[in-house]
């Protein structure tokens, strides 16, 4: 074994000594610029006091480099990006890129003009956007002409804005300088394998050197440019995240050597998603039935990879031309039409005037989230071990601060003695429907927070509240408009109370399924 602590999926479930070995291991790593070598907080769920201050520049207000700062700024694609060099087995190419986003809905595609319009638009109208990323529907490096005339252009025009880029990585060696030129500091490689025997159940093609190649000689080829275009990147100070997309009975524990390969080679971030895989998407796993993984499997990789490359779990498998906070989509508000009639005025000052005030917000929540964490290391009698997941209802700000009802997603945090640790989120149907509650929807949602102990929210009717109850999930609504961390570990400092006193007693939760599909614009309905 290597100095590294990596174990098994296996190994994981067989007891917590494993996990504490890796994290002892973790914590006395330290934190590289390239966070490869980084604390187990570096990365996703770091702070200032994780990092050097330059790699803080860079990711403090990207929302998907950092999960703290996913609460408070937005992010933007411009879909100018159509073609692709290689063909997944979970992509149809009539959907947007299952790389950075989910297939269903076809993208509004722009000239690099109309997506620069586009940017300034938004940037305008949403000054809390702080990153434009270019993540498709095809590969951006698959159109290198309009993807770099975008980031030129971009970089002159609206230049407090980060540059983002989400590649295949086949082409990725050859345009290292063109990304290093326009000073597009954070790339996402898609990376599903380091071994082509894996690959091959994956990829069916590429192309390469004007021909298609498939099989084996595919995989090997896509895995070399990867792992070339992922070690030119960390030599030039590029941040990287590499996303994997977890097929279970594929890559699921082979993910975990994913983990360490990319490391090594000074990843910054591992962000493991679901794959998201349905008959009616035409893609060849969803015809041929291969599933995705539940919430307990994606969480159960995930927990496998501590140690290794800091996880990024707060991923929202985006569209390519999703705009606004992630997990909330205002891309009707910015079609070509609206944009014509907008009055675009990009006022730099007035964008960073607007970022300060989010930034004094962004600092309440941390100082917040350190003092819960400090109040509750008290010994309260209860095995310090014991852990359980909960249910939060957020619109942003990292606040308890969504009613029940207009929850379009739950945010999942794991509570331990002094810890909250975002871990996820769960897509679901909209309970409240023009005023009133629809029951039906009750049974979906129960499914997908069915593994949390509790559901936090700003207020909840007496329906779902019996229907959650007879569930076993206790909502919870007395912390409305409180800080997130501070409300879910002053509810968990009660829950262990009880426990103590032998009022209840704590049993694990099960399962809970992954929504798959298309995010709908049900916000705008819940309004
Ligand atoms: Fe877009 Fe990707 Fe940049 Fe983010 S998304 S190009 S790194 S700005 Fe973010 Fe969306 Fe997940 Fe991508 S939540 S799919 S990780
Ligand atoms: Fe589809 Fe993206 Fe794979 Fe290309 S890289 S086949 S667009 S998922």
């Amino acid at each position: 074994m290597s100095t590294t602590a990596f174990v098994s999926i296996g190994d994981l479930k067989k007891g917590r000594a494993a996990v504490s070995q890796i994290l002892e291991t973790a914590a006395a790593g330290g934190c590289s610029t390239s966070g490869g070598e980084g604390k187990a907080s570096c990365g996703s769920s770091g702070g200032p006091e994780d990092m050097p201050a330059e790699i803080w520049e860079k990711v403090k207000n990207h929302p998907c480099y950092s999960e703290e700062a996913h609460h408070h700024y937005a992010r933007m694609h411009v879909a100018v990006a159509p073609a692709c060099n290689i063909q997944c087995n979970y992509c149809n190419r009539k959907y947007d890129c299952s790389n950075e986003s989910r297939p269903g809905v076809v993208s509004q595609k722009l000239t690099p003009d109309q997506a620069v319009k586009k940017v300034l638009a938004v940037a305008s109208e949403i000054p809390q956007m702080t990153v434009l990323g270019i993540a498709g529907p095809g590969d951006a490096l698959a159109n290198p002409a309009k993807t770099f005339e975008t980031f030129r252009r971009l970089q002159e025009e609206a230049p407090d804005i980060k540059l983002c880029l989400s590649t295949n990585g086949l082409q990725l060696p050859q345009y290292v300088d063109e990304i290093c030129k326009y000073n597009i500091d954070h790339v996402t490689i898609t990376i599903n394998m380091v071994d082509p025997r894996v690959g091959a159940q994956i990829y069916p093609w590429i192309f390469w050197d004007h021909r298609r190649v498939t099989g084996l000689e595919a995989a090997t080829i896509l895995h070399e440019q990867q792992m070339k275009g992922l070690e030119m990147l960390t030599a030039r100070g590029v941040l990287t995240k590499i996303n994997s997309v977890l097929i279970p009975g594929i890559n699921d524990e082979h993910l975990i050597k994913v983990n360490r390969e990319v490391k090594k080679r000074g990843a910054f971030l591992h962000n493991i998603m679901p794959l998201i895989s349905e008959a009616e998407h035409g893609t060849h796993f969803g015809l041929t039935g291969q599933r995705g993984p539940t919430a307990q499997e994606l969480k159960e990789v995930q927990d496998a990879c501590m140690g290794g490359a800091n996880l990024m779990r707060h991923c929202r498998q985006c569209r390519a031309d999703a705009v606004g906070l992630l997990g909330e989509d205002r891309s009707d508000e910015f079609t070509l039409d609206k944009i014509a009639e907008m009055d675009v005025v990009y006022d730099l000052d007035k964008r960073r005037a607007y970022q300060q005030q989010v930034e004094v917000e962004r600092q309440k929540q941390h100082a917040a989230k350190v003092d819960a964490r400090q109040a509750a290391q008290a010994d309260d009698g209860v095995e310090a071990d014991l852990t359980l997941l909960v249910a939060v209802a957020t619109e942003g700000q990292g606040k308890v601060n969504q009613h029940f009802g207009h929850a379009t997603e739950f945010q999942i945090y794991e509570l331990g003695k002094g810890e909250a640790t975002f871990v996820g989120h769960r897509r679901v149907d909209l309970y409240c429907q023009g005023g009133y509650g629809e029951d039906e929807q009750l049974p979906s949602i129960v499914n997908a927070i069915n593994d949390c102990h509790a559901v936090l929210v700003s207020k909840i009717g007496a329906c779902p509240r019996d229907e959650l109850k007879a569930a076993g999930i206790e909502p919870v609504d007395e912390y409305a408009h409180e800080f997130i961390e501070k409300a879910a570990l002053s509810w968990f400092a009660g829950y262990r109370a009880r426990v103590a006193a032998g009022e209840i007693a704590h049993t694990p939760r099960g399962d809970a399924s992954i929504r798959q599909g298309a995010f709908t614009g049900a916000t705008e309905a819940a309004a």
